[in-house]
């Protein structure tokens, strides 16, 4: 798939990389502040109680949880973390590696389990993101605003052109699986019961919590803030942060986004080079736990064919576009040998 440049912001997948100054050429629309927002008030309700009952769960899980419950809700988080990440993210979004198909349902169980709709659908609206970033065609285009990239788009109706440009889409990888078509098929039935049923029922059922605190924390508080990190890396990571890979583009490197978000928030190298496995330099697995996630799984051959950028070319975008902020090659000192640095960087250096 050969990228129009004067019609495509940012680059999907490897193939898309042939075009390495896409992000020089970009043509940014910005007809936003004209375009009618049309509210959803269906979903501005939900997601006001979801909140007001997140925080309600907030409060249980300091004080009146078992301990068992804490714990149940974290590790749902890290499920349904995951189920974003290694899933409808890194792989059915990016195609960044492949997952034979148990892997694949336990992703899209973990998906299920975060209810951010269909992975089919969530992968949709992430290549319009990247293809189209920050402009009208992008669902949360950040230059509408931080409340706007962060949750405002999810209430209102989407900007026409996303269903323009969307329709150039090439999903069929996407259709031609089928756990993928059998998620989207039977998600208003499976959703509830895995992300909101489940959660409540394991509690009261294996260690005699209460319905009360069972729902609001297990389910209502995890959901809402795993909802919250997902979406910092929409309105946070395209604000705030470093950009030493491309400072021609908003995404920016975030720590703090991706000590909560598995991994994922740096975003600037991530919009650069999103093909790769890891969306990250470096394969830092103690606080890219989706790295390490896809790594242990391609040790029994569960993943395997995981794509990455070799050190020559990062270095050389780095000092073709980056903003002088990369530790290493930002400042371009051709004096500093590039081993000594990388193994004084790198905190695991064999790329785990
Ligand atoms: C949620 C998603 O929260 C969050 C995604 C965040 C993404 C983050 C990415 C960051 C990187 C990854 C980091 C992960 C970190 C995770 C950390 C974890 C610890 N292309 O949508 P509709 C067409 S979901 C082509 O209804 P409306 C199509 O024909 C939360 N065509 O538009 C479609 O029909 P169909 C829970 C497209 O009516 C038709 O338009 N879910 C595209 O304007 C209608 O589509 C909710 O709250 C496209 N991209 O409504 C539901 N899009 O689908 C929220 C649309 O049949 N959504 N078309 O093919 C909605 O209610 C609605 O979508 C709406 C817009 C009201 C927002
Ligand atoms: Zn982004
Ligand atoms: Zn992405």
């Amino acid at each position: 798939m050969a990228p129009n440049t004067t019609d495509v912001n940012g680059v999907l997948f490897e193939s898309d990389a042939a075009t390495p100054d896409l992000a020089l050429s970009r043509t940014p629309v910005q007809q936003a502040d004209s375009y009618p927002r049309k509210l959803v008030w269906r979903n501005i309700i939900a997601f006001t109680y979801l909140h007001i009952a997140g925080l309600y769960g907030g409060y249980l899980f300091l004080f009146s949880a078992k301990w068992q419950t804490a714990v149940f809700a974290l590790i749902l988080y890290i499920m349904s973390g995951l189920g974003i990440t290694a899933g409808a993210h890194r792989l059915w979004a990016h195609k960044s590696y492949k997952a034979k198909w148990p892997l694949r349902l336990i992703l899209v169980f973990f998906n299920t389990m975060a209810f951010q709709d269909s992975a089919i659908d969530w992968a949709r609206d992430h290549r319009m993101h990247h293809k189209y970033s920050e402009t009208d065609a992008d669902p949360h285009n950040a230059t509408r605003g931080f409340f706007f990239s962060h949750i405002g788009w999810l209430l209102v109706r989407k900007h026409p052109q996303i269903k323009e440009k969307g329709k150039g889409l090439d999903l069929s990888d996407l259709y031609a699986d089928p756990i993928l078509r059998f998620q989207k098929k039977y998600y208003l039935l499976l959703m509830p019961l895995v992300c909101f049923v489940l959660p409540t029922v394991v509690p009261v059922w294996a260690w005699g919590e209460s319905w009360l605190n069972a729902y609001f924390v297990a389910a209502m508080f995890r959901y809402a803030v795993i909802l919250n990190v997902t979406w910092l890396v929409n309105s946070a990571a395209h604000k705030w942060g470093d950009k030493p890979y491309d400072r021609h583009i908003q995404p920016a490197e975030n720590l703090s986004v991706a000590l909560f978000a598995l991994g994922e928030g740096f975003h600037n190298y991530h919009h650069t080079f999103p093909w790769d496995y890891k969306t990250a330099e470096l394969g830092n697995t103690r606080i890219n736990l989706t790295t390490a996630f896809i790594n242990l799984f391609t040790k029994i051959g569960w993943a395997y064919d995981l794509k990455t950028v070799s050190d020559e070319i990062v270095r050389s975008r780095v000092q073709r576009t980056g903003d002088g902020s990369h530790a290493l090659w930002g400042w371009g000192d051709e004096d500093i040998a590039k081993e000594d640095v990388t193994n004084a960087i790198r905190i695991n250096p064999k790329d785990e």
